[in-house]
């Protein structure tokens, strides 16, 4: 099996009140766990690519020997994969701040605050599904959105922060309030 669900650090119900149960286990047990398995079968069919890594393949996509359709098949569902997997992993009850990043931030932004700022303009401003990203593309932190599941690993840039900001993350709780969804998130992102 080339991927499988990554362990949470956390129950479900931890993230309340900001994060509600129902969507924690919904997003990851159906949403996220639907993305693996997609990708598995995939990756069943492409056994010579299978030693290499997600991000590996996700760089370099258009140059793969793979099918058209299976090259979507992987920017769908390996993207779901990568991302989900970055976004479990920076959520949590209690803080635990990467003093590294942090500091990154403030050089780049002038402030947390300022970061967030701009991080909550860019998630609250992309139409439709998809995500935000902090990234790192050449040494050098940016902001940016990108749709569906597209992973920044496409654009050979590393993801540091992302929030998923699909319906499917908050609508059971926020319904249409996605700015409330996104001041929210602020408190159970962990690492900063
Ligand atoms: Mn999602």
């Amino acid at each position: 099996m080339y991927a499988s669900l990554p362990k949470l650090n956390y129950s479900f119900f931890d993230l309340e009140p900001h994060i509600d149960t129902k969507t924690m286990q919904i997003h990851y047990e159906k949403h996220h766990g639907t993305y693996v398995t997609k990708l598995n079968e995939l990756m069943d069919r492409y056994s010579e690519l299978s030693n290499k890594e997600l991000s590996f393949l996700l760089k370099n996509i258009n140059s793969l020997k793979m099918e058209e359709n299976d090259k979507v098949i992987l920017r769908n569902h390996g993207g779901g994969h990568i991302n989900h997997s970055l976004f479990f992993s920076i959520m949590g009850p209690k803080k635990a701040v990467n003093k590294s990043l942090e500091e990154r931030i403030i050089n780049k932004f002038g402030s947390v605050a300022n970061f967030k700022e701009e991080f909550s303009s860019t998630a609250l401003n992309k139409f439709g599904s998809g995500w935000a990203f902090l990234v790192d593309s050449n040494g050098e932190l940016k902001i940016y959105a990108t749709s569906n599941q597209d992973s920044p690993y496409m654009n050979g840039d590393t993801p540091l922060i992302g929030l998923d900001v699909w319906e499917h993350a908050y609508y059971l709780k926020y319904q249409n309030l996605r700015a409330d969804y996104i001041k929210a998130w602020f408190n159970v992102l962990n690492i900063i």
